[in-house]
């Protein structure tokens, strides 16, 4: 697998484009389209994404305007989130030579 940070930008912009397009306004998830993305892309990374009071509290936390929806923005910040949450747990690996 190849690693470029252009094609990772691109990724993240398809993948949420990929949800957001499903229902209403084709720019932000809904609270559905949160769902499924969270289910389809990240189920490995979270605690019970099948439960809806997880996809409710996650929807709270990210949606910093509160107007009900995620916009690509406020995406984004779950991916620096988890994305800074891999990188601590990959250098604690190193710390304890698994590496
Ligand atoms: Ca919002």
């Amino acid at each position: 697998m190849s690693a470029n940070l252009k094609g990772a930008m691109v990724d993240l912009i398809d993948v949420f484009y990929k949800y957001s397009g499903k229902e209403g306004d084709k720019y932000t998830l809904t609270k559905l389209e949160l769902k499924n993305l969270l289910q389809s892309e990240l189920a490995e990374f979270l605690e019970g994404p099948n439960d809806a009071h997880v996809v409710e509290k996650i929807m709270r936390e990210l949606d910093d305007n509160k107007d009900g929806l995620v916009d690509f923005q406020e995406f984004v910040g779950l991916v620096a989130a988890l994305t800074v949450a891999c990188n601590e747990f990959f250098m604690d690996l190193d710390k304890c030579g698994n590496k």
